[in-house]
This record gives C-alpha cells, structure tokens and sequence, in this order.
C-alpha cells in the first residue's frame, strides 16, 4: 500500500493494484467471488482468522458513489495498519473475521472514469430488448423483486434486470454470502444522503424480526458520528424513512430466504446533497473518522485511529 493515498479516487487499475499488494500480508486473504459482466473480478478482501465471525462490507454497488468506494479502501487499511505498525489493531480486533468487497460493481466504475461520472448501473447488454445499458444491482436482489422503487424499463436507473439475481455481479455476491457462515452483521456502503437505512425498504408491510435491535444500532452508529466530527447522519427503517425500493442487497441480506443476517444496514456516506456524489476529496477524511468510530460502535469497540 506504499504510496496509495486514501484521501483521493482512485482509478480502478490503482484500485486493483492496491488489492493485489495486499496478499502479501499476513492474515490477510485476497480473492474474487466471480467475475462481472464486462468479465473484471469481483475482489474480496479477508482480514482476520475465517473461523471467526464475520462482519461483511461492500462498497461500489453503484458506480458514480466514489465515497463508498474511498471508504473501503481506508477501512481496509486501517484493519490492517491502524494503531501500530505491528498490527496491534488486526490482534485486538481478531474477534471477528472482516470480510470486505471493495468494488462490487467495477465495470460501472471504469465507466464512471472514461464515459459518464453519474453512471450508476452495471454494464450488462440489454438487447435484444432494448438498445439502453445496464441494470440497477441493488434492485436485483431476490427480496420482494420489482415490487416497489424500481423499473422494468432497461433505459431507467433503476432497472431491476429481466429476473431476479440475473446479473453475474448480484450472483457472486450472493453465492459468495451464502457460502459463509457466522455472519454477524452485513454493511453496505452508498453515498449520498447522510442516512443508515435498516430493512426492509422492499415494502411498508415487511417488518425486520429484530427492528429494536436495528433501530438501537443504527441511532448508536449516528449518535457515535456526531460526537466525533459533528456530521449530522439520520437513521430509520427503509420504506418508511428513507424510500421504498424493492431488490435491495441489505434486505436480501437480512431476510431468512436470503443471507439472514441479523445486522443489516445501508450507509449512505457524505453528504447531503451540496456536492452529492462529486463529494470533494477534501471531506474524505472527516468522512473516514466518523465512519470508523460508527463501524465500531457495538462488540468490537476500539477507539478509532
Ligand atoms: O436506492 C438505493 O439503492 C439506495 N440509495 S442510493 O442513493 N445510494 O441509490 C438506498 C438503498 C436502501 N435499501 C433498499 N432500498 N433496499
Ligand atoms: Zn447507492
């Protein structure tokens, strides 16, 4: 990680770069769950002995939402470097096994760099139904699919793909969750709003089996946000708070028919709307102060580097 800096965007060729100087490290696993449409590996970083339980991450769901993506990076490094230089933090905080994909939608991404900043879905080819590209990942999800906040149109941003889990991206992430067990909690980082969403968002009528649960954890997650950099974060159940929009990785996550993770989140990352998604580099470090204190808010309390 010599000479990455994780105050800037990267390009994805860097970012790759990045994850791939990291299989040198002791207790740290790089793979990749599958490839995407455009046939880029979908990379999954572990940190940490895997017998143990596992707090999974995700960032880059959608292109154009760079915040996402510079958090994972610099969650990344400071599992591994934080506190010390002799991995005193990866000791301390080997109670849990982090698993981490980076960039689950990494054909979007490049797009975002090349072609069109505000590119949010993936790449996939619509034809022969239409000429329009892409399919939104976080409405293929097998949770209430196509029920509500979503489109059946390829031209629209939220195109929920011809069937559920119809793209490679949505699948690997998928196929790689259900393959693991001990999973603690699942976060999925999207930008922007200031917001950390609980399930279900897929309907009003859907209920999380433990919504106190959720509901104390994410007030506890923004309360810990405002006591370190004094960003103003809300939290609240999906449907009813944030929007409802069905498809969504976070309540596959959650759901017994999917994941069944009982901690299942979605962080919206700065900011609230002044520069949405072009979030200046220059807020990326308060960013990563809040959010590392927030990410450890419940077993695993450390205080943040
Ligand atoms: O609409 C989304 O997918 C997310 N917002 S974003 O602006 N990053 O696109 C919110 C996702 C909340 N969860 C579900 N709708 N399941
Ligand atoms: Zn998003």
């Amino acid at each position: 990680s010599v000479g990455f800096n994780f105050n800037v965007y990267h390009t994805l060729q860097e970012q790759f770069a990045y994850l791939d100087g990291l299989a040198d490290i002791p207790g740290v696993t790089v793979s990749s769950i599958g490839n995407s449409v455009e046939l880029r590996k979908l990379y999954k970083i572990s940190i940490g002995n895997e017998s143990l339980p596992k707090i999974v991450v995700d960032c880059g769901i959608h292109a154009r939402e760079w915040a996402a993506h510079a958090w994972c990076y610099k969650l990344i490094d400071d599992l591994i470097n934080g506190g010390s230089t002799d991995m005193k933090r990866i000791k301390k905080e080997n109670s849990v096994n982090w698993i981490i994909y980076p960039n689950l939608n990494p054909d979007g991404y490049l797009h975002t760099w090349t072609s069109y900043r505000y590119w949010r879905k993936n790449r996939a080819s619509n034809l022969p139904q239409s000429t329009c590209i892409g399919v939104d990942l976080n409405r293929n999800y097998d949770i209430e699919w196509m029920n509500a906040g979503t489109s059946n149109s390829p031209c629209s941003d939220v195109y929920g793909g011809p069937s559920a889990f119809s793209e490679p991206e949505s699948q690997a992430h998928r196929d790689d969750m259900l393959a693991m067990d001990k999973k603690l909690a699942y976060l999925t980082y999207h930008a922007y709003s200031q917001f950390i969403i609980y399930p279900y968002s897929s309907s009003y009528a859907a209920e999380a089996w433990n919504k106190v649960e959720l509901d104390t954890v994410a007030k506890a997650m923004v309360d810990t946000i405002s006591d370190t950099t004094g960003a103003y974060y809300e939290y609240g159940e999906g449907a009813p708070s944030f929007y409802p929009a069905s498809g969504g990785s976070d309540d596959w996550s959650h759901n017994d028919s999917g994941a069944n993770v009982p901690i299942s989140l979605t962080i919206e990352l700065r900011d609230r709307g002044q520069y949405g998604f072009a979030l200046p580099e220059s807020q990326l470090e308060d960013m990563f102060i809040e959010n590392l204190a927030a990410i450890r808010v419940r077993n695993h309390s450390l205080p943040p580097s």
